[in-house]
Order: structure tokens, then sequence, then C-alpha cells
């Protein structure tokens, strides 16, 4: 039985223990009772299931390419593009993974001889994909073969343009195909009814990268390494879920930028974030460096971004670098305008969060490239799904959703696609063009939609706790059992335990105003736990005195004057003395 718990910020969801399972897997694989817990409660429970994800090392993982619709056809035809000296131009994205997905194919293509050049639209004068105005002027320029990243599962008139116009479209995407398909020389796109690769997760970078894997194979030729750094950024920063094969190529990716020496736009990308550890995590990427990445999309010159990724000279990678640095800081400065902005709207409305299904809210001074971070952040403080508009001349309302794992956007948008432009996207983050005067019709049918799936007063953010965990489990051991199952990100989140019956066995400390360090007593242990960026906690802490209280918590390690020594990380706590 799952048990449900009422923490100070987020609604607790308790895995069940099935001990005879747990106490059998702990012991087949010498593993710390939580970590047995952990991978219990996230489905691993075959022989088969476990050694495969524990063992993610191992190549068992990984697909043959040529079960990935068409692949032999488009590699076939790059093959004949390189033999011709015909020109080739990839569309891609101005997102990271659109980026890096373009990168690897210069990476790739450009050493075997390509006549290759690239074109990213501009987000504000382009707007998303390939478009008949790309496909056109790639006619007028001589260009024999389009190959698109990223994008192009939907482009339905850039291919009639393509083939009147005689020149071969080969469309590579992750997107979900919307009824029928463009009529294009090849798609690769895992999602196809029709494609047989048993992993459908990977990002646009994962697809482009199998078809080069393909190529290079076949010319019995090993890949240059930096698509391993390519297809990890991509990978992590487009929050595709790290299991299957993405977990495979993001370890690998991890073990090759830890141990090789580091490129001209990792250094840069260090350097911005004072990043000083010595290993970089999949978390890491994802905290440090992927918002960093994004802000790629917004550099005027998006060219720019794909030079900065390919890092091939070390001052003009340096000077783009220290762009990205300062649309950075921008950019968080803009979010958290606009999250105010939508809250006072939403106030003026009269509208009251917490009774509704999803949170709609448009304006007209919102960037398009900084509404989908303002969604999330909504996500995050309000635990339903968001959906941010940005009001353009015409009317209409271009916007980005952001939705909770019980919702799955992209149906949701579907049973409204009467009423939208256009919609497109993936169960847990979306895009949509609508027209303004549509907008309350929208929040009302969602909210119904919402509404008749979940229960919308008990809507919070949710955390899930993995396992129970005892003070006296908190050793080495542990923390190296839990690397086991890194990397961490979406889809493999990182273990969050739930100690029960806790008490503090000194006053709280306030650190830098913001974070809570306790020392925590249980069960005859002592050990430090901290909670970053949770202030509110300090007061509530302090008045706790004896009485115990159960604590959701991460497992650290943290490396101090040369000894290291494994804490908790605080995420919230529950049971506390109510206010006097
Ligand atoms: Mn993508």
């Amino acid at each position: 039985m799952q048990t449900y718990l009422t923490g100070e910020k987020y609604a607790w969801r308790c895995a069940p223990r099935h001990d005879e399972q747990m106490f059998a897997i702990a012991q087949s694989y010498n593993l710390s009772i939580p970590v047995a817990q952990t991978l219990l409660t996230r489905g691993y429970h075959s022989k088969e299931a476990i050694e495969s994800f524990l063992g993610a090392g191992s190549l068992q993982d990984i697909a043959d390419a040529r079960l990935l619709k068409d692949a032999e056809k488009v590699v076939e035809r790059i093959e004949v593009a390189l033999k011709n000296q015909e020109k080739i131009l990839i569309a891609g994205d101005y997102d990271v993974d659109g980026v890096t997905s373009s990168a690897l194919l210069l990476t790739c293509l450009r050493p075997l001889g390509a006549q290759i050049n690239f074109f990213l639209p501009h987000r504000q004068r382009d707007g998303y994909g390939l478009s008949v105005q790309t496909v056109e002027r790639a006619a007028e320029h001589n260009y024999r073969l389009i190959i698109t990243v990223d994008n192009g599962i939907t482009a339905h008139e850039p291919a009639r343009v393509a083939r009147k116009l005689g020149l071969d479209l080969i469309i590579t995407d992750h997107h979900r195909p919307h009824g029928e398909l463009p009529d294009a020389y090849a798609i690769v796109d895992p999602h196809q009814a029709d494609c047989r690769y048993p992993f459908k997760y990977f990002a646009g970078v994962g697809v482009t990268f199998k078809l080069m894997s393909l190529l290079y194979a076949r010319r019995g030729l090993e890949m240059p390494t930096k698509v391993y750094e390519l297809l990890l950024l991509g990978t992590v920063a487009d929050v595709v879920p790290l299991q299957g094969e993405n977990r495979f190529w993001v370890r690998h990716g991890l073990q090759q930028i830890n141990r090789e020496a580091e490129s001209h736009a990792l250094r840069s990308l260090k350097q911005n974030a004072n990043f000083a550890k010595a290993r970089i995590s999949s978390l890491d990427v994802g905290f440090y460096f992927a918002p960093q990445i994004n802000a790629l999309g917004r550099l005027d010159d998006a060219r720019a971004a794909v030079t900065f990724l390919m890092s091939e000279n070390e001052a003009r990678t340096m000077e783009i670098g220290e762009k990205l640095a300062t649309l950075n800081r921008e950019r968080k400065e803009i979010e958290q305008t606009i999250v105010q902005e939508a809250l006072t709207l939403l106030t003026a409305e009269r509208i009251d969060v917490v009774k509704s299904g999803v949170l709609v809210v448009a304006g007209e001074r919102w960037p398009a490239g900084v509404i989908g971070l303002a969604a999330s952040r909504l996500v995050g403080m309000y635990g339903r799904p968001a959906i941010v508009l940005h009001i353009t001349k015409d009317g209409r309302a271009k916007g980005s959703c952001r939705s909770i794992p019980e919702i799955n956007m992209f149906e949701a948008l579907s049973s409204v696609k009467d009423i939208l432009h256009s919609f497109g996207g993936h169960p847990m983050a979306a895009g949509l063009v609508v027209d303004v005067k549509n907008l309350p019709e929208l929040r009302e049918r969602l909210h119904a939609y919402v509404a008749e799936r979940v229960a919308i007063a008990e809507l919070r953010q949710t955390l899930h706790l993995d396992g129970e965990l005892q003070l006296a489990d908190v050793t080495k051991k542990l923390a190296h059992d839990i690397a086991l199952l890194e990397p961490f990100g979406a889809e493999n989140r990182e273990p969050v335990f739930h100690l029960a019956q806790a008490v503090l066995a000194q006053e709280p400390v306030l650190l830098k105003e913001k974070h809570v360090k306790c020392m925590i007593f249980s069960e005859g242990v002592l050990k430090p736990a901290i909670f970053f960026n949770r202030p509110e906690l300090y007061e509530r802490l302090k008045r706790q005195g004896n009485e115990s209280f159960s604590l959701a918590a991460s497992i650290t390690e943290n490396h101090w004057n040369g000894r290291t020594n494994v804490e908790l990380c605080g995420l919230d706590v529950a049971g506390l003395v109510t206010a006097p």
C-alpha cells in the first residue's frame, strides 16, 4: 500500500514495502536495503530488468540502427550525395536539441568531404521548423538534399514544395506524428507507427546520432569523439527520459567528458557557472549547463550556437560563451518578471489558482523564448499544468504548456484542437497557437479535462519517496550503491528516502539567510542534514524541540578538507508541531 503524508511543501507519496523481494534483491546484488527498495519502487522486479538497469554500461540496451524505419535508405542517399558532391542543407531548430543535432551532423559529415551547410530558423523571425521559404531558397542555391533534424514530422507543405522543385527531403525527428505523414523522400522518427526500433524516447540528437552511427559503421570508421559530448548535452537538455538507450549514451558521454581534456565549450560553460567539482554528473549538466546552452537559442545569430558547440576556435568559443553568460542572467530576470506578472493577471481576473485545473495566462511583452521556463515555474509552484502565452500582433497567442505526470498535455490539447490553430509536442511539454478571443474557452475546456482526471483540490507538487531509510544506512556504501542508478534526470530521478522518527540533536542553523543546517538524531545515530533554499523551515524547526518528525531526503557526498562525508540533503519535513 502506498502511504501519503502532508509535508510542509509537498504531498509525499511513500512507496509500499515488499520485504521479501527487497531482501532478496539486496542479497543477490549486494545492495543497501534502501537501494533495493528503490529498484522495486521503480518497477525493476525481474532479474533481467534489474541486471539491465544496473549494468547500464553494457551494450544490451543498444538496438541496431537499421531497425529505424528508412535509416538505410537515408544513409544510402547521403552516400550518393557524398560521392556526387551534391550540396546538402541541414534544417535544424533553435533549441539545444536542434543545435546539437545540427552540430552532430556537421561533425560527422564534414570529415567525409560533404558539401554541407546548415540553416537554423530565428525564433522570432522564422518560427519553429522547416518552412516553405527555406526549401525555395535551398533550391535557388542549388542544394539537392535537405535533412531536417529535431523537426519536420509535420512539414507537409515544405515536403510538397521540395518534391515539386526536385529536392530530396529527408526528415529526421523525434516528435509524434499527427495523422498523415509529409510526403518526403524518407522519414526517420521512432514514433512512426511502423517503425520497429524498440526504444522510442530519443531526443532529436539521438535520432541523428543513430543515423550517423550507421553511416560510420558501414564505412568501418570510428565516430569522432565529439559526437558523444553533443549527444549528452542535447539529450539531457531536451529532458527526454533517461532510460534505456538514452541512459547508456548519457553515461558514456559523462565518462568521456570526465576523462578527456575538456572542449572549449565545456570550459566556457564551467567558467560561467563557477563550476568547481572534479566530476560532472548528469544532474550538473541539467542544472548548470543546460540553461546556458538553452540561451544559445536566444543569440541573435543562431549560427553562433553551432560554432560554440563545435568549439574548434578557442577565442571565438570563449567570446560566444561570455554572451551566453549575459543572456542567461537576463533570462533569469525576465522569467522572474513573467511569473510575477502572471500571478498579478490571475488575481486581476479573479481566478482562484488552487481551484483551477490549469493555469492559462497571456501577455504581450513576454518573449517567446522564456514563456516555457515561466510555465515550468508555475507548475513547480502550484502542482498543476500551466500554459503561458505570448500575444502577437495578429490577435493570436503562441504558448508553451508544461504539465504534471497525471495529465498528458498532448492529449489534452488534442481534445480542444477545434479551437487551436496548431499544436504539437509531448505529454509533459507542448506548444500551441490560438486566437486570443478563444482563450477563455480554452481555459474552461482544459479545466474540465483536468477535473475529469484528477481531484483538483488535492493538486500539489508531489514528492515521490522511493523507500525508507534508517540513519544507520547513511554510509559510503549507500552513496556507492545510489551511484549505480545514475545518471539521474528526467524519468530517472535521484532517489529520495523517508526517514521517520527524526529528532533534532541541536538547534538548526540558518546559513546565508537561505539554507538550513540541522543535526539529526535517530536510533542512536547522528547525521548532518542540509535544506537548500528553504529559509522558512528555520523558524518551524526551531520550535520543534525534542518532538520527532519525518524527513524526506536524498543522499549527498560532502567533500571537505580532504575527507568525504555522506550526509542528508533534506527536501521536505512532515509532522512538525503546529504553531502555538
Ligand atoms: Mn527536441
